[in-house]
Protein backbone atom coordinates (compact mmCIF):
# COMPACT_ATOMS: atom_id res chain seq x y z
CA UNK A 1 0.00 0.00 0.00
CA UNK A 2 1.82 3.68 -1.05
CA UNK A 3 1.44 6.54 1.17
CA UNK A 4 -0.91 8.09 -0.47
CA UNK A 5 -3.77 4.96 -0.73
CA UNK A 6 -2.72 4.53 3.18
CA UNK A 7 -3.66 8.41 3.48
CA UNK A 8 -6.77 7.97 1.82
CA UNK A 9 -7.70 4.93 3.54
CA UNK A 10 -7.42 6.87 6.95
CA UNK A 11 -9.37 9.93 5.68
CA UNK A 12 -12.14 7.51 4.84
CA UNK A 13 -12.05 5.96 8.32
CA UNK A 14 -12.12 9.21 9.85
CA UNK A 15 -14.84 10.56 7.85
CA UNK A 16 -16.63 7.25 9.15
CA UNK A 17 -15.60 7.39 12.23
CA UNK A 18 -17.07 11.40 12.62
CA UNK A 19 -19.82 10.04 11.03
CA UNK A 20 -20.77 7.61 13.74
CA UNK A 21 -19.86 9.91 15.96
CA UNK A 22 -22.49 11.93 14.78
CA UNK A 23 -24.95 9.28 14.35
CA UNK A 24 -24.65 9.00 18.26
CA UNK A 25 -24.52 12.32 19.11
CA UNK A 26 -28.07 12.79 16.99
CA UNK A 27 -29.21 10.30 18.70
CA UNK A 28 -28.04 10.50 22.49
CA UNK A 29 -30.01 14.35 21.51
CA UNK A 30 -32.97 12.68 20.38
CA UNK A 31 -33.52 10.85 23.49
CA UNK A 32 -32.89 12.55 26.50
CA UNK A 33 -34.13 16.35 24.69
CA UNK A 34 -36.80 14.59 23.24
CA UNK A 35 -38.71 14.44 26.20
CA UNK A 36 -40.45 17.78 26.56
CA UNK A 37 -41.69 19.10 29.61
CA UNK A 38 -45.29 19.00 29.15
CA UNK A 39 -45.73 16.36 26.23
CA UNK A 40 -49.38 15.73 24.64
CA UNK A 41 -51.20 13.22 26.91
CA UNK A 42 -53.60 10.81 24.96
CA UNK A 43 -57.11 10.62 25.76
CA UNK A 44 -58.01 7.97 28.14
CA UNK A 45 -55.81 7.47 31.19
CA UNK A 46 -55.38 3.90 32.03
CA UNK A 47 -56.34 3.73 36.07
CA UNK A 48 -54.99 1.08 38.66
CA UNK A 49 -57.84 -1.10 40.01
CA UNK A 50 -58.52 -0.74 43.45
CA UNK A 51 -55.90 -2.25 45.55
CA UNK A 52 -55.11 -5.71 45.57
CA UNK A 53 -52.36 -7.74 46.96
CA UNK A 54 -51.39 -10.60 44.71
CA UNK A 55 -49.44 -13.14 43.89
CA UNK A 56 -46.36 -10.79 42.14
CA UNK A 57 -44.34 -13.84 41.90
CA UNK A 58 -45.98 -15.35 39.32
CA UNK A 59 -44.68 -15.00 35.60
CA UNK A 60 -47.06 -13.27 33.34
CA UNK A 61 -44.28 -12.81 31.16
CA UNK A 62 -42.46 -15.11 28.38
CA UNK A 63 -39.61 -16.96 29.53
CA UNK A 64 -36.01 -14.89 29.85
CA UNK A 65 -34.21 -14.69 26.98
CA UNK A 66 -34.91 -14.54 23.35
CA UNK A 67 -38.51 -13.79 23.91
CA UNK A 68 -38.82 -12.05 20.73
CA UNK A 69 -38.56 -15.22 18.58
CA UNK A 70 -36.02 -13.95 16.03
CA UNK A 71 -38.73 -11.55 14.34
CA UNK A 72 -37.76 -8.72 16.13
CA UNK A 73 -36.43 -5.78 13.71
CA UNK A 74 -32.62 -5.20 14.20
CA UNK A 75 -32.93 -1.39 13.31
CA UNK A 76 -31.30 0.01 16.71
CA UNK A 77 -32.35 3.62 17.88
CA UNK A 78 -28.71 4.82 16.77
CA UNK A 79 -29.07 3.83 12.70
CA UNK A 80 -30.74 7.12 11.65
CA UNK A 81 -34.74 5.27 12.04
CA UNK A 82 -37.00 7.75 12.91
CA UNK A 83 -37.64 8.27 16.80
CA UNK A 84 -41.15 8.35 17.69
CA UNK A 85 -42.88 10.02 20.83
CA UNK A 86 -45.63 8.71 23.01
CA UNK A 87 -47.07 9.80 26.06
CA UNK A 88 -49.40 8.03 28.24
CA UNK A 89 -51.21 9.09 31.36
CA UNK A 90 -50.85 6.06 34.40
CA UNK A 91 -53.03 6.78 37.19
CA UNK A 92 -52.70 4.81 40.51
CA UNK A 93 -55.63 5.77 43.07
CA UNK A 94 -54.90 5.79 46.18
CA UNK A 95 -55.57 2.62 47.74
CA UNK A 96 -58.64 2.11 49.74
CA UNK A 97 -57.16 0.30 53.05
CA UNK A 98 -53.79 0.27 54.37
CA UNK A 99 -51.33 -3.46 54.63
CA UNK A 100 -53.14 -6.71 53.91
CA UNK A 101 -51.25 -8.33 56.54
CA UNK A 102 -50.44 -11.92 57.07
CA UNK A 103 -52.26 -12.42 53.67
CA UNK A 104 -50.89 -13.25 50.15
CA UNK A 105 -47.54 -13.35 50.82
CA UNK A 106 -47.33 -10.66 53.26
CA UNK A 107 -46.40 -11.46 56.96
CA UNK A 108 -47.47 -10.32 60.00
CA UNK A 109 -46.72 -7.19 61.58
CA UNK A 110 -43.85 -6.61 62.85
CA UNK A 111 -41.91 -2.46 63.29
CA UNK A 112 -38.75 -1.76 61.25
CA UNK A 113 -39.46 -4.89 59.35
CA UNK A 114 -40.68 -5.39 55.86
CA UNK A 115 -43.71 -6.78 56.68
CA UNK A 116 -46.39 -6.35 54.08
CA UNK A 117 -47.30 -4.87 50.47
CA UNK A 118 -49.94 -3.70 48.30
CA UNK A 119 -49.98 -3.57 44.59
CA UNK A 120 -51.55 -1.47 42.05
CA UNK A 121 -51.27 -2.43 37.97
CA UNK A 122 -51.34 -0.15 35.19
CA UNK A 123 -51.42 -0.76 32.09
CA UNK A 124 -49.12 0.97 29.27
CA UNK A 125 -49.12 0.15 25.41
CA UNK A 126 -46.45 0.27 22.95
CA UNK A 127 -46.56 -0.93 19.41
CA UNK A 128 -45.89 -4.95 18.92
CA UNK A 129 -41.99 -5.10 18.35
CA UNK A 130 -41.02 -1.56 19.31
CA UNK A 131 -37.63 -0.72 20.16
CA UNK A 132 -36.92 1.11 23.09
CA UNK A 133 -34.61 4.05 22.71
CA UNK A 134 -35.68 6.45 26.35
CA UNK A 135 -38.55 6.69 28.64
CA UNK A 136 -39.32 8.72 31.24
CA UNK A 137 -41.74 9.11 33.84
CA UNK A 138 -42.82 12.07 35.45
CA UNK A 139 -45.78 12.55 38.25
CA UNK A 140 -48.14 15.45 37.09
CA UNK A 141 -49.52 16.77 40.62
CA UNK A 142 -46.77 18.53 43.15
CA UNK A 143 -47.27 16.22 45.89
CA UNK A 144 -46.81 12.60 46.16
CA UNK A 145 -47.05 11.22 50.03
CA UNK A 146 -46.51 7.44 50.42
CA UNK A 147 -45.57 5.49 53.38
CA UNK A 148 -43.19 3.91 54.04
CA UNK A 149 -41.56 2.40 50.98
CA UNK A 150 -42.42 2.03 47.42
CA UNK A 151 -40.91 -0.40 44.47
CA UNK A 152 -41.60 0.38 41.13
CA UNK A 153 -41.69 -2.28 38.30
CA UNK A 154 -41.94 -2.39 34.58
CA UNK A 155 -43.30 -6.32 33.98
CA UNK A 156 -41.86 -8.24 36.39
CA UNK A 157 -38.38 -5.77 35.98
CA UNK A 158 -37.86 -3.27 39.17
CA UNK A 159 -36.96 0.54 37.89
CA UNK A 160 -36.94 2.47 40.64
CA UNK A 161 -37.64 2.27 44.55
CA UNK A 162 -37.10 4.64 47.35
CA UNK A 163 -34.97 2.61 49.55
CA UNK A 164 -32.14 1.44 47.73
CA UNK A 165 -30.53 -0.26 50.80
CA UNK A 166 -33.33 -3.05 49.70
CA UNK A 167 -32.07 -3.42 45.83
CA UNK A 168 -29.29 -5.64 46.28
CA UNK A 169 -31.65 -8.44 47.34
CA UNK A 170 -32.79 -8.98 44.21
CA UNK A 171 -31.90 -10.87 41.77
CA UNK A 172 -30.03 -9.48 38.80
CA UNK A 173 -30.40 -10.55 34.35
CA UNK A 174 -27.83 -8.89 33.32
CA UNK A 175 -27.96 -5.22 34.25
CA UNK A 176 -32.10 -5.45 34.53
CA UNK A 177 -33.42 -6.15 38.14
CA UNK A 178 -35.96 -8.80 38.77
CA UNK A 179 -38.75 -7.69 41.42
CA UNK A 180 -39.56 -10.39 43.73
CA UNK A 181 -41.62 -9.68 46.82
CA UNK A 182 -40.20 -12.94 49.11
CA UNK A 183 -36.68 -11.46 48.64
CA UNK A 184 -37.25 -8.79 50.69
CA UNK A 185 -40.21 -9.62 53.25
CA UNK A 186 -39.36 -10.20 56.64
CA UNK A 187 -36.11 -7.77 55.94
CA UNK A 188 -35.67 -5.66 58.81
CA UNK A 189 -34.30 -2.08 58.19
CA UNK A 190 -33.72 1.19 59.79
CA UNK A 191 -35.57 4.05 58.42
CA UNK A 192 -34.03 7.07 57.64
CA UNK A 193 -31.16 7.69 55.22
CA UNK A 194 -32.12 6.01 52.48
CA UNK A 195 -31.74 7.23 49.01
CA UNK A 196 -33.96 6.65 46.09
CA UNK A 197 -32.98 3.85 43.27
CA UNK A 198 -33.39 4.28 39.20
CA UNK A 199 -32.31 1.28 37.55
CA UNK A 200 -29.49 1.60 35.28
CA UNK A 201 -28.17 4.88 34.12
CA UNK A 202 -30.73 7.36 34.49
CA UNK A 203 -29.96 10.64 33.15
CA UNK A 204 -32.59 11.81 36.09
CA UNK A 205 -33.81 10.07 39.46
CA UNK A 206 -36.16 12.75 41.00
CA UNK A 207 -37.61 10.61 43.76
CA UNK A 208 -39.36 12.40 46.46
CA UNK A 209 -38.46 11.04 49.78
CA UNK A 210 -40.65 9.07 52.01
CA UNK A 211 -43.88 10.69 54.15
CA UNK A 212 -42.48 13.99 52.36
CA UNK A 213 -44.48 15.64 49.40
CA UNK A 214 -42.85 15.90 46.63
CA UNK A 215 -42.69 14.57 42.88
CA UNK A 216 -40.61 12.63 40.38
CA UNK A 217 -39.17 12.82 37.33
CA UNK A 218 -37.02 9.73 36.13
CA UNK A 219 -35.54 9.73 32.61
CA UNK A 220 -33.66 6.59 31.59
CA UNK A 221 -31.62 6.45 28.14
CA UNK A 222 -28.89 4.50 26.78
CA UNK A 223 -27.91 0.73 26.69
CA UNK A 224 -30.13 -0.10 29.81
CA UNK A 225 -32.92 0.90 28.39
CA UNK A 226 -32.77 -0.65 25.29
CA UNK A 227 -31.84 -3.76 27.34
CA UNK A 228 -35.20 -3.46 29.62
CA UNK A 229 -37.23 -2.80 26.21
CA UNK A 230 -35.78 -6.18 24.57
CA UNK A 231 -37.71 -7.93 27.79
CA UNK A 232 -41.15 -5.86 27.90
CA UNK A 233 -42.17 -4.26 24.88
CA UNK A 234 -42.31 -7.55 22.66
CA UNK A 235 -45.87 -8.04 23.56
CA UNK A 236 -47.39 -4.85 22.88
CA UNK A 237 -47.98 -3.89 26.32
CA UNK A 238 -46.07 -3.41 29.81
CA UNK A 239 -47.64 -3.35 32.94
CA UNK A 240 -46.73 -0.65 35.37
CA UNK A 241 -46.70 -1.80 38.98
CA UNK A 242 -46.30 0.01 42.01
CA UNK A 243 -46.10 -1.57 45.33
CA UNK A 244 -45.96 0.18 48.41
CA UNK A 245 -44.88 -1.26 51.51
CA UNK A 246 -44.97 -1.11 55.13
CA UNK A 247 -44.27 -2.63 58.68
CA UNK A 248 -47.10 -2.49 61.42
CA UNK A 249 -49.07 1.02 60.98
CA UNK A 250 -52.72 0.02 60.53
CA UNK A 251 -54.06 3.08 58.56
CA UNK A 252 -50.97 4.53 57.41
CA UNK A 253 -49.04 1.80 55.90
CA UNK A 254 -49.13 0.82 51.88
CA UNK A 255 -50.78 3.51 51.28
CA UNK A 256 -50.04 6.60 48.80
CA UNK A 257 -51.57 10.00 47.89
CA UNK A 258 -52.92 9.47 44.30
CA UNK A 259 -50.44 8.87 41.79
CA UNK A 260 -50.99 10.64 38.56
CA UNK A 261 -48.49 10.40 36.20
CA UNK A 262 -46.99 10.11 32.80
CA UNK A 263 -45.02 7.99 30.97
CA UNK A 264 -43.55 8.65 27.86
CA UNK A 265 -41.72 6.39 25.63
CA UNK A 266 -39.27 7.24 22.84
CA UNK A 267 -38.94 4.03 19.92
CA UNK A 268 -38.14 3.24 16.65
CA UNK A 269 -40.70 0.67 14.81
CA1 LIG B 1 -44.67 -6.58 28.20
CA1 LIG C 1 -44.63 2.09 58.77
Amino acid sequence: MTISTKLVTMSIKLVTMSALVGALTTCSDTQFNGFSNNPPVKAGAKTSDASKTVDDNSANEPPLGDAGGGTRPTATCTNGSTVQSDTQELIFKKPQASCQWNSSGNSGKAGGVMTARTLQTVEASLPVGAILCGMQLKSQSGTLRYDDAFFFMADEYMILNSWNSFTHYFEKDGSLIKWNWDKIVNTRYVEGGDKPFCFGSAKSCDVPPTEKPGAFDVRFGDGDIFALGQKIANDGKIDFTLATTGDDDSGLDCMHTELNMTVTFLYVN
